[in-house]
């Protein structure tokens, strides 16, 4: 018995296919037939993406205008037209917590703009799902037009009722029912997994869509690239600058760092290659976040062949202790970041 919902998607598909010229899938109907291939399935899972990319569509407009906002005054406190301007920062966490917040899927939702749970409206805290999302990653990257992204992560909830808790949000990666990210770069991409393989989509402003661009993505098995910030070489574990040290004397591997999480990894997903965030002397733990960062591109490093790790152990697999938690990060093809563990050895 097809639902509501269903009816509609698939009247717009073949409205789609009838009518316009050949376009492809749209995200949205790869997200439908992703859910139909989970009969029992009631479709929150795919209207909390539908509004994932919603959102993002939103941010992507807005991150366009960032330069042109300026000329106008629009990053100052008081745009032209005396209305109170948010910077990009807060205008992204504000969107995602207004649309997601309120749309009856979720029983929690954490940002890492935030420093616990974010407060739902009483009502709608009924959903089965929590959700942990970086609004803006590398926005300090904004001003010299350097490509940022939105990343987020999405589980079942674990509690039988009532609002999400602490025990709903703080779950091992491996138990992710849905993670992506999406770069705002040259172009605006959604890319994302439900452990089903990882699907690219590119967004043509033309028609607002989501188009798949870049089917079931596999890693190269070539590491054509690494990526660090070699700022703190002298800081590293021991293991990890005689691993640095033994790539420049083969002379093999190029080095690309952007220092914005998203576009380096879009970069190590498409092209091959490792990226490292180690602990330092002052920051044990390194610097990214487990829950926001680390465990969305080890979901989606392994759906396509890699792997991700702390140097001991798969990132997926460390059961979270608190919100904000932060972890060292080796994460690339598969090989390379085994390598860097024998290293660290
Ligand atoms: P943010 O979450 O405050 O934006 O910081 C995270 C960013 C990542 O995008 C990037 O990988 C990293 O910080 C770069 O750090 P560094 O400047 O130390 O190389
Ligand atoms: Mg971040």
């Amino acid at each position: 018995m097809w639902s509501v919902q269903d009816q509609r998607l698939s009247a717009r598909s073949a409205f789609i296919s009838d009518s316009m010229e050949k376009i492809g899938t749209t995200l949205t109907q790869h997200i439908w037939q992703e859910q139909k291939t989970h009969p029992q399935s009631r479709g929150s899972l795919s209207e909390l993406l539908y509004e994932i990319a919603l959102v993002c569509k939103i941010i992507s407009r807005e991150v366009n205008k960032a330069g042109i906002a300026e000329i106008y005054g629009l990053t100052g406190e008081v745009n032209v037209q005396g209305e109170e301007v948010q910077k990009l920062d807060e205008f992204t966490q504000n969107i995602f917590v207004n649309i997601l917040g309120h749309c009856g899927h979720l029983c929690a939702l954490a940002s890492e703009e935030e420093e616990g749970i974010v407060n739902l409206s009483k009502e709608k805290e009924l959903g089965d799902y929590v959700m942990l999302f970086d609004p803006l990653d590398g926005s300090s990257n904004i001003d010299a037009n350097v490509s940022v992204g939105t990343i987020f992560s999405i589980y079942k909830r674990v509690t039988k009722k009532g609002p999400g808790t602490m025990e709903d949000l703080m779950q091992a990666g491996n138990k992710q029912v849905a993670a992506g990210y999406v770069i705002y770069g040259s172009s605006t991409m959604f890319v994302y997994s439900t452990g089903n393989g990882v699907y690219g989509f590119t967004l043509d402003p033309t028609i607002g869509e989501f188009l798949l661009t870049h089917e079931n993505i596999t890693m190269p098995d070539k590491v054509k690239n690494y990526s660090t910030n070699e700022r703190d070489y002298h800081s590293w574990p021991e293991g990890i600058r005689k691993y640095i040290d033994e790539i420049k004397k083969e002379g093999k591997v190029s080095a690309r760092y952007i220092g914005s999480l998203v576009a380096d990894i879009h970069r190590t997903l498409l092209y091959g290659g490792v990226f490292l965030y180690p602990s330092t002397e002052k920051n044990p733990n390194g610097k990214l976040r487990l829950l926001y960062e680390a465990n969305i591109m080890a979901f989606l490093i392994e759906q396509a062949g890699g792997r991700a790790s702390n140097g001991q152990k798969n990132i997926l697999e460390i059961e979270p202790s608190e919100l904000h938690q932060r972890v060292p990060l080796y994460i690339g093809n598969k090989e390379e970041v085994k390598k860097i563990e024998d290293f660290l050895h």
